[in-house]
């Protein structure tokens, strides 16, 4: 069980509990034991494998919530945890998932206004009930209606590295077995899209009952959903469902290609074939009765004159176009990356040094990368006045000087303000050798509002790149009002940068506008906005992203080197 799920259970306890109105300290413990499990940079499960380590010496975790996080990982299930679910009514459950909307405020709206149900809910805040109540306004009626369509979609899919971490396991989990053949992911997650629906996993074996038996035994298996001649369906701990189908060899590329979809890409697919007087279908492309191929994904293209897309671009968005104009984009990979240029560290909201940062990054393979902390306006995030940035910066320039290996740049993630202008005064961004500037504050403003501040960023001077330019969070919040065709048009206009943020839950720029600024002539900077050193590895998500914009090598600006980034931006 991975220390994600385990965080997140011990959250949905203190959410019950404080919608029961239990005594708050024990609220607390377990929201801060969610969040410590969440940030530990160590597994849970490795911890309890090792028998001189006890939970209990991890600051927050006591006695008994040590032994309930060992019996949630030991069998998968909480005793104490059904209890609670049993008692609590079904609506505050999916009143308890809608963003904005704690416990404490669920509990008014059952009691106060009878909300039983999302639709009463939705009923009551479009006659304006819910702003009567104290404690509630007519802001919060707007954010629990948008919150209840993203609840909606965040019960249905999952991010897509939370997804990632399932897959893996369940790769490792078949890779002992002999009676596996070949084995593969399909479906959304193969095909790299931010969140995913379902598992869709190929196995080639002639021991079907060998598989299904073996994928049954699985930890993270909660129920069977179903299970046939060639196929099974399962639900795991965490929701996600994973359909499991066998097929033989002669048909493995073929029903990887099926699979994979999209649906849209394969529509397009059968037609083409269908006007080549071919039939293509999960078991391999037929002329009339005759097979023709199906082994592998290659062939089955190739029998139609097409190259075999990467997954990523399989949307039928450009890829059939690119491929007839003979354009098709050689993309980006995670290879081609030479720096990283957002990451935060102990001076401000991260967890690790600049020294532990460059170390994990250098080890990671990077030539370079800039340290980001938060300019002074983010409180909340222990932000930098101007005083403690320059001694930062020094520190860097002496760390620099030890000949470390890597280069490590003099850089600030500067907030837009409210009001307009940026975070710090010139003569101190002058000196940094890398500015990105992002809106934390004021995300409610207008689009006109929140556009001009973004563009006057975009002019100013010392300003390079301007990060997660939506500030969406996704099946969290939607991106704040900003218009993004005036944001693209003056940043190929000032030579200035956008970010695709790679922090999953982020990936902002999305795919779709990472394509457009591609349109305007900008070029996109993938930034890992790392807190600690393991989410350097973050990267490789929004190299996915990237791939799935169609982007080059030559679309993203940290594939250069420092010397030619420089250049690009119109520094020295
Ligand atoms: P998801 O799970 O909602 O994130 O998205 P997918 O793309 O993984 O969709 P899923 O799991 O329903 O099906 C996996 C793939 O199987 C899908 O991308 C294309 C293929 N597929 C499934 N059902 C159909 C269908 O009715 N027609 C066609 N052409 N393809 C289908
Ligand atoms: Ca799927
Ligand atoms: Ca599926
Ligand atoms: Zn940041």
């Amino acid at each position: 069980m991975t220390n994600a799920r385990i965080a997140e259970v011990l959250d949905q306890i203190a959410d019950l509990l404080e919608f029961e109105g239990a005594n708050p300290f024990r609220v607390r413990a377990y929201r801060n034991a969610g969040r410590v499990v969440h940030d530990l940079p160590e597994a849970i499960s490795d911890i309890l494998a090792s028998p001189d380590r006890k939970l209990t010496d991890i600051d927050g975790i006591g006695a008994d919530l040590a032994e309930k996080i060992t019996t949630l990982v030991g069998t998968g299930k909480l005793p104490f945890l059904e209890e609670l679910l049993a008692r609590t009514p079904e609506s505050v459950l999916a009143l308890l998932r809608i963003a904005g909307l704690g416990p404490k405020k669920a509990a008014v709206l059952y009691k106060e206004l009878g909300v039983k149900t999302l639709a009463d809910l939705k009923a009551a805040c479009e006659s304006h009930r819910v702003q009567e109540l104290k404690g509630f306004g007519a802001k919060t009626e707007q954010i629990i209606l948008a919150g209840m369509e993203l609840a909606q979609t965040a019960a249905d899919r999952m991010l897509w590295a939370d997804a990632d971490a399932e897959a893996q396991a369940l790769l490792a989990h078949f890779k002992p077995l002999k009676a596996v053949k070949q084995i593969a992911m399909a479906g959304s997650y193969r095909r790299g899209r931010e969140t995913v629906g379902d598992l869709d996993i190929l196995v080639d074996s002639d021991d079907m009952p060998a598989v299904m038996d073996h994928f049954a035994k699985l930890p993270a298996v909660k129920t069977l959903v179903a299970r046939g001649d060639t196929k099974m369906s399962v639900r795991l701990d965490s929701g996600l469902g994973v359909d499991l189908r066998v097929v033989p060899a002669k048909s493995f590329g073929a029903a990887l290609q099926y699979f994979t979809g999209s649906k849209d890409h394969n529509v397009v697919l059968r037609g083409m074939a269908k006007d080549r007087g071919l039939k293509i279908n999960e078991y391999g492309i037929f002329r009339g009765e005759k097979y023709l191929a199906g082994k592998t994904e290659e062939e089955i293209y190739a029998a139609l004159d097409l190259p075999c897309f990467a997954p990523e671009i399989r949307e039928a968005r450009q890829e059939f176009a690119w491929a007839a104009a003979g354009e098709l984009p050689k993309l980006v990979e995670l290879a081609d990356i030479r720096g990283d240029l957002h990451m935060h560290t102990t001076e401000s909201d991260g967890n690790n040094t600049l020294e532990e940062m460059a170390a994990a990054a250098k080890t990671r393979g990077l030539k370079y990368i800039a340290i980001t902390d938060h300019s002074q306006r983010a409180t909340i995030a222990n932000g930098l006045t101007p005083e403690r940035l320059k001694k930062l910066w020094k520190r860097i320039d002496k760390f620099n000087a030890t000949d470390p290996g890597i280069l490590v740049l003099k850089g600030v993630e500067c907030d837009i303000l409210e009001k307009g202008g940026l975070d710090l005064p010139d003569d101190v961004l002058a000196e940094a050798d890398w500015v990105i500037c992002s809106v934390h504050y004021g995300q409610n403003q207008t689009r006109a509002q929140i556009t001009a501040r973004i563009l006057e960023a975009i002019e100013h001077p010392h300003v390079a790149a301007i990060a997660h330019p939506t500030g969406r969070l996704i099946n969290r919040r939607k991106p704040y009002e900003v218009d993004l065709e005036a944001v693209f048009t003056a940043a190929a206009k000032h030579h200035k940068l956008l970010e695709l943020n790679a922090t999953p839950q982020r990936l902002d720029l999305s795919d779709i506008q990472c394509a457009a600024a591609k349109r305007h002539g900008v070029k996109i900077v993938i930034g890992t906005d790392s807190h600690r050193v393991e989410s350097l590895a973050q990267m490789r998500v929004g190299i996915i992203q990237a791939r799935r914009a169609g982007l080059t090598k030559e679309d993203v600006a940290n594939t250069r080197t420092w010397g030619q980034l420089q250049k690009l931006i119109g520094k020295k």
